[in-house]
């Protein structure tokens, strides 16, 4: 009896099998503990992204997913009914797993703890359950940003203090995006790749593998609406892109959809300091720290316009930072405007002294 032999459309069927699940251990080489832990936390992770898009995809004809809950965050910010939601459900998927002790997002102030998974949980979840949520109600994209630490310590006094560390603690970071497809991207250090939501099989399976930022694109994406409250050297950046040819202006009012644009096609995405956010408005520890990651997992760069994000040490949980991120040349063009006017400012106040 010859030995069996799958048929030609054994490729396809190996195609739908390419879930999340095996592509970690794939990418791992290993079936060890770790591995396991980190294929197990992304197949989670998958479960709250086809929940938010089951949410969203029937928001419009359901009392209770649209609209404002009436409440602040502690970011200051009216919260969206969307925002709770997608912030329980990720607390959900990760009851009962032994696998996170730990939730940290932005509609929290201080960290969630599962009890049951603490302290054998050795990881903790940094999420922004939804980012971009005033597209919820008129339709446009969203998306959810997530990164993994490991949780150093025991955390006794229940502070998260172990996770105020710099962004080379990330042992995993991604995103779904939810939009004419709900998407998956992320990466556990070893290259970026992307995953697409296949509702008939209700599996996120790998559509693109290896993901690379080219090293200059068409599309710088700000909010021009903020001209007046920036520093003279973004205005002057503005205006470079304004008067070169070769440049588009894009912005979707949701970080996850303007990166991921940029990510795949190059280009340059900035939120820098305002006067009424001098810091800027992104959060370092869910937001600018794991796209960071994964744009330099994808040979771009992330820096706050003087400092690589990757390496920022933060002083608590929601701290903020300035954010440029792309394609290397176009981030070194916008940080050439930012140090030429840090230089030209620190000759002024020489020559004045
Ligand atoms: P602005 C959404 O609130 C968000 O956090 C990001 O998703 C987005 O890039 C940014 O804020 C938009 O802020 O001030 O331009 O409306």
């Amino acid at each position: 009896m010859a030995d069996y032999q799958p048929a030609d459309s054994a490729f396809a069927l190996d195609r739908d099998c390419k879930t999340l699940a095996r592509h970690v251990l794939e990418q791992l080489h290993s079936f060890g503990p770790e591995a396991q832990d980190l294929s197990a936390l992304m197949s989670r992770i998958a479960l709250a992204g086809k929940l938010v898009a089951r949410h969203l995809s029937r928001a419009g004809l359901m009392e209770s997913a649209l609209g404002f809950t009436g409440e602040t965050n502690v970011q200051g910010e009216a919260v969206k009914k969307m925002d709770i939601y997608a912030n329980d459900v990720f607390i959900s998927v990760f009851k009962q797993s032994g696998l996170v002790c730990r939730l940290a997002s932005e509609e929290m102030e201080k960290p969630y703890y599962i009890p049951e998974n603490c302290p054998v949980g050795r990881y903790t979840l940094l999420y922004d359950p939804i980012d971009g949520s005033s597209n919820v109600d008129i339709n446009l994209n969203v998306g959810s940003i997530f990164s993994i630490r490991r949780q150093q310590g025991d955390d006794l006094d229940q502070t998260g203090a172990d996770l105020l560390q710099d962004g080379h603690q990330q042992l995993a970071a991604g995103y779904i995006l939810y939009g004419p497809s709900t998407i998956l991207v992320y990466s556990i250090g070893k290259g970026v790749h992307a995953f697409v939501l296949d509702p008939s099989l209700g599996e996120f399976i790998l559509a693109t593998e290896n993901i690379q930022t080219p090293a200059h694109g068409p599309t710088y994406s700000v909010n021009e609406g903020n001209f007046w409250q920036w520093e003279d050297s973004i205005r002057d950046f503005t205006r470079y892109v304004h008067r070169h040819d070769g440049y588009s202006a894009r912005y979707t009012g949701a970080l996850v959809a303007d990166f991921h644009r940029i990510l795949t096609q190059g280009g340059v995405f900035l939120y820098p300091g305002t006067t009424k956010k001098p810091e800027g408005k992104l959060r370092l520890l869910y937001e600018t720290a794991p796209l960071a990651f994964l744009i330099e997992q994808a040979g771009g760069r992330a820096s706050t316009g003087t400092e690589e994000i990757m390496s920022v040490v933060p002083g608590e949980i929601h701290q903020r930072t300035p954010f440029v991120v792309g394609s290397k040349d176009d981030v070194a063009l916008a940080e050439s405007f930012i140090q030429d006017h840090s230089r030209r400012q620190g000759t002024l106040l020489t020559n004045e002294s």
